[in-house]
């Protein structure tokens, strides 16, 4: 077993007793880090900083060293699935992903096959086996991916999108062509994310960010039955640990109860749900990541604190079962020390609940 000097986030996601709420941010490597945003001009694109496994553990590593961060989270994208699919992912300056042969018909589907972790997708292994002896048993490293749904929509519509039209087309007038796609991302997710924790991940996070835009019923038959399929594939036991798997759906409070009974161990909440309303509802059967608004952090330093003793109050007695993060990704033009102040108030405001 790699010894951890500090397992609190690992602990907190099995809601074992802590000293202190762990604190991570979503996307807390990227580009409202100077230092990131210097190898990222360095490498030429953010796909070589993916594709190299020193640049990838670098940028994992640079919050780390600024903030007592309780988890590192490799350095990669959850578009590299499609692009070794075939898809051929590119970035356009300041429009996001793009790919150059999106999905459009079953017959596109039929061409696509399951990619191989230590194949096309070696790269990401790498960068995690690197991280993980870079990470020398400081915290725990997190893998993820994206949801089946979430990757279709890029998959489909071909970048970001607003309305999703082309992916509900699809869902609507052909459903089980839809099926087919989303069943073949869920095999490719289960073995890249158990590839991920075969190199050393000892958590793993689902990001289904776009679960959202559906109605009740849709989301549970085109993105949480596949993300149930996931949490049922994967490695739940290694090097000796509990896996621990978080599922995060933004926009989803009305569901949590749903999400909760996949078995995942955590479910990741966005902003817009009080944590008190969904400890009541789901707190029993799982851990809480979450859920501070991102754009708080362009609040003064006392606001910040404010809120952080608000969502720490909500979560309340006892305190275990929470690890504190944003509700989403840190927004890029953020002043990275308002970050540590938020971390640095969440260990220090969360100690009286965890006597
Ligand atoms: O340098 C740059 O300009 C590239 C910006 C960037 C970064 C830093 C992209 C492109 N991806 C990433 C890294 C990334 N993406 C991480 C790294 C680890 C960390 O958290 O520090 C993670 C976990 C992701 C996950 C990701 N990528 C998601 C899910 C989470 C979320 O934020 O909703 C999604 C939807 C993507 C797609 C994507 N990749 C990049 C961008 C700008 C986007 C979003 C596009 C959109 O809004 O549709």
């Amino acid at each position: 077993m790699t010894e951890l000097k500090n397992d609190t986030y690992l602990r907190a996601l099995l809601r074992q007793p802590v000293d202190y709420t762990p604190v991570w941010m979503m996307r807390q490597a990227g580009r409202y880090l100077p230092e990131y945003r210097e190898v990222r001009k360095g490498a030429g694109d953010f796909m070589s900083v993916c594709r190299d496994a020193d640049l990838a553990c670098e940028v994992t590593i640079q919050p780390l060293r600024r903030f007592p961060l309780d988890a590192a989270i490799l350095f990669s994208d959850i578009l590299t699935i499609p692009d070794a699919m075939g898809l051929g992912l590119y970035f356009e300056t300041g429009e996001g992903p793009k790919f150059e042969r999106p999905i459009t018909c079953k017959a596109d589907i039929d061409k696509i096959g399951i990619p191989d972790p230590e194949g096309e997708l070696q790269y990401v292994m790498n960068a995690v086996r690197t991280i993980k002896k870079t990470l020398n048993g400081d915290v725990p490293l997190i893998g993820f991916s994206g949801s089946p749904w979430t990757l279709a929509t890029y998959m489909i519509e071909g970048g970001s999108s607003k309305a999703f039209t082309k992916i509900k087309k699809m869902m609507f007038a052909e459903p089980q062509t839809l099926h087919l796609l989303l069943d073949k991302l869920a095999d490719s997710v289960i073995l890249y994310l158990n590839a991920q924790i075969a190199a050393g991940a000892q958590s793993v996070m689902v990001f289904d960010t776009w679960g959202g835009v559906l109605s009740p019923r849709d989301y549970k038959e085109f993105s949480l039955q596949y993300m149930a399929k996931i949490v049922d594939g994967l490695t739940r036991h290694n090097d000796g640990r509990k896996v621990p798997v978080t599922l995060f759906t933004k926009n989803a409070g009305m569901w949590l109860e749903d999400i909760a009974a996949t078995g995942c161990d955590a479910v990741g909440l966005d902003w817009t749900i009080d944590i008190e309303n969904a400890k009541a509802r789901i707190g029993d059967k799982v851990a809480l990541q979450g859920n501070m608004d991102p754009s708080m952090l362009y609040a003064p330093l006392p606001r910040i604190e404010q809120e952080v003793s608000k969502i720490l109050s909500g979560f309340g007695e006892g305190g275990t079962g929470h690890v504190f993060n944003l509700g989403h990704g840190i927004h890029p033009d953020v002043n990275p020390d308002h970050a540590g102040h938020f971390i640095e108030s969440v260990h220090r405001l969360s100690k009286p609940y965890h006597l």
